[in-house]
């Protein structure tokens, strides 16, 4: 077994692995950003190393610095938790040949996994059905419409090199082909730097079922349940549960196996995740996520098997401590993702902050896992999943009343966040019945009346969520002598605090351009946070009304409307899809 294990991540992941890591008597290693020097995961863990920066890029993504704490640390194993480098092959080589195991699975998986051709053809050779499509990249509008004609439509165009539902289009007919194609292989390229696009056929009211295996260095291949993950908007999941609600079992035994053979044909080890599409009965294996999932909590639920403590003794060589027969599923578990944002008419904004409070709920078959505590801040240029709602109940209808019951208790200040629309999805008669699909949240669910506000408002005057990542620190360095032994502390105080208060009143307004609809601006319309044009909705010349799209703006795993801030006419556009911006930063001219 491992005697030290670096965690290669932030927030509520970076918990969970420690708290696993104490329990197995690993000694754990933090890292973090100039951010997060005193989150809860840089608390909970026996040592932590900073990376310096502050975006991810600068920080939990930067390699040289990760590289260099791993060995500093004389950590003999690495977990990547969900995000960052858990599908990074090349990070995975990169410890291995460090002698540091990688709690993952092997970099060839991974690679096979990322490429979603590949992935389909991996499947075809495991016998696993994959939605109707080709498996060869699309040369020619001609392609397309060959298809149409033999299956119909739509169809579904997507990036090969692509996931997250990033890039897909669906081609409603014969008409529609070139438009979709050109738009799918532009997108494609700026995001994922390779334009190569392939076709399935495009199913119209699926679920979202995925499928939990763990694999060990033996040959022990097992699945552990399923979990529905319908209940989603723009690609990010809300809710999930085990097991699916009206699965019948013969179909559920027949995706796992598929889910097995899949992770046989790869020669996969340690947990991953089989995801298929299901509709009118029928599964098709849709792609395979080579990492541990957000949601693996629910499986941990039903099934009793700790996930990441089976993932850490199998990369460590060490057998899965149970056989598939001895794998059950009692009861049902449901997981609803707690987000900084404001669900206020289905929008889900971002609202990154500091929380003024934070008060979880408990009692019998609840489970909180979080990443933070009342006085952090949810900051701009990280996930901005406070925590995970998770509980068990002995029948579906019993988890739902529990997550009515600790969804009430809990209670979240000085942000906004996703519990108001979790209210209303508890409530609503089709999650309740289970016939929802991945489209439901955003074409159905009635979010008109829903408020993110925050549950406790801070008191006036404290400057709320006021960004207090950006409080400006000043480095003290002090001697200070630990059991005899003298050891030099770089401490990061607080500037003189009237100038730290004066420079962050100062430093920058909060969503300047998304909510300057009072067509008073500058012109000058600039992103509020960090992150990634997406699309640019205008072109130069044309006339625009105070308050109009003009650029679509990823952040935080969000797509953004950034609006107008006056009328006029598009004189300058300063971005293109796909380049990074910082918040602050001019994108369009209006004169
Ligand atoms: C599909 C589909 C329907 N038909 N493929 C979106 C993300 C990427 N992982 C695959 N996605 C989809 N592929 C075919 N042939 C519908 C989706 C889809 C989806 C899938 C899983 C979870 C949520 C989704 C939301 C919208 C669309």
């Amino acid at each position: 077994m491992f005697s030290k294990l670096l965690i290669a991540n932030r927030g509520e992941i970076a918990v969970r692995v420690i708290r696993a890591c104490r329990e197995l008597g690993i000694s754990s290693v933090a890292v973090y950003s100039e951010l997060d020097r005193d989150a809860v995961h840089v608390r909970l863990a026996d040592e932590a190393f900073a990376l310096g920066g502050r975006t991810a890029a600068e920080s939990y993504l930067n390699t040289e610095a990760i590289l260099d704490v791993i060995s500093r640390s004389g950590a003999d194993a690495v977990h990547p938790g969900y995000g960052f480098y858990s599908e990074n092959a090349e990070f995975a080589r990169a410890i291995a040949s460090r002698g540091v195991a990688f709690v993952g699975p092997p970099p060839e998986a991974i690679e096979v996994m990322g490429d979603k051709i590949s992935a389909r053809l991996a499947a075809q050779r495991s016998g696993v059905a994959s939605v109707p499509g080709t498996t060869e990249v699309i040369t020619s509008t001609d392609e397309v419409a060959a298809f149409g004609a033999t299956h119909g439509y739509p169809i579904a165009i997507k990036a090969a090199y692509g996931g997250g539902g990033r890039g897909m289009k669906v081609v409603g007919g014969p008409d529609e082909i070139e438009a979709a194609l050109e738009s799918a292989q532009r997108e494609a390229a700026a995001f994922f730097g390779r334009g190569e696009c392939y076709m399935e056929r495009y199913l119209t009211w699926p679920r979202h079922i995925e499928v939990q295996i763990i694999a060990d260095h033996h040959g022990n291949v097992v699945w552990l349940g399923e979990r529905d993950c319908s209940a989603q908007r723009r690609h990010q999941k809300l809710v999930e549960e085990s097991p699916a609600p009206l699965l019948d079992d013969t179909v559920r035994k027949a995706m796992g196996d598929a889910a097995v053979a899949v992770a046989r044909g790869c020669d996969y080890t340690n947990a991953g995740t089989v995801e298929f599409l299901y509709q009118d009965g029928e599964f098709f294996y849709l792609e395979m996520n080579t990492r541990l999932q957000v949601e693996h909590p629910v499986t941990e639920m039903v099934t009793g098997v700790d996930l990441v403590r089976e993932q850490i003794r199998v990369a460590a060589g060490e057998p899965l401590s149970f056989t598939q027969s001895e794998v059950t599923s009692v009861g049902h578990a449901i997981e609803a993702r707690i987000n900084a944002e404001d669900p206020a008419g289905g929008r889900f904004l971002p609202s990154p902050g500091s929380l003024t409070s934070l008060r979880v709920p408990d009692g019998f078959g609840v489970r909180w896992d979080g990443g933070y505590e009342a006085g952090d801040t949810i900051s701009q240029y990280y996930d901005n999943l406070i925590g995970k709602l998770i509980v068990w109940g002995s029948d579906r209808p019993t988890a739902i009343a529990r997550m009515q019951r600790a969804l009430g208790e809990l209670s979240i200040g000085g942000v906004a966040t996703t519990v108001a629309a979790h209210t209303v999805i508890m409530a609503s008669e089709d999650f309740r019945a289970g016939t929802h699909s991945t489209r439901w949240v955003e074409e159905q669910l009635d979010l008109s009346g829903v408020s993110g506000k925050a549950d406790v408002e801070p008191p006036v005057g404290s400057g709320g969520t006021s960004d207090s990542d950006d409080m400006p620190r000043v480095r003290r360095d002090v001697v200070v002598e630990v059991d005899g032994k003298r050891f030099s502390v770089s401490a990061w105080v607080p500037e003189a605090a009237s100038s730290a208060t004066a420079a962050t009143a100062s430093a920058r307004p909060r969503r300047a351009s998304s909510a300057a609809s009072a067509g008073t601006g500058t012109g000058q319309v600039t992103v509020p946070m960090q992150g990634t044009i997406v699309e640019i909705l205008v072109e130069v010349g044309q006339e625009v009304t105070s308050g109009d799209g003009v650029v679509v703006l990823e952040a935080m795993k969000m797509e953004n409307s950034i609006n107008a801030d006056r009328s006029g006419t598009i004189t300058e556009i300063k971005v293109a899809p796909g380049d990074t911006v910082g918040a602050g930063d001019v994108v369009i001219v209006i004169s």
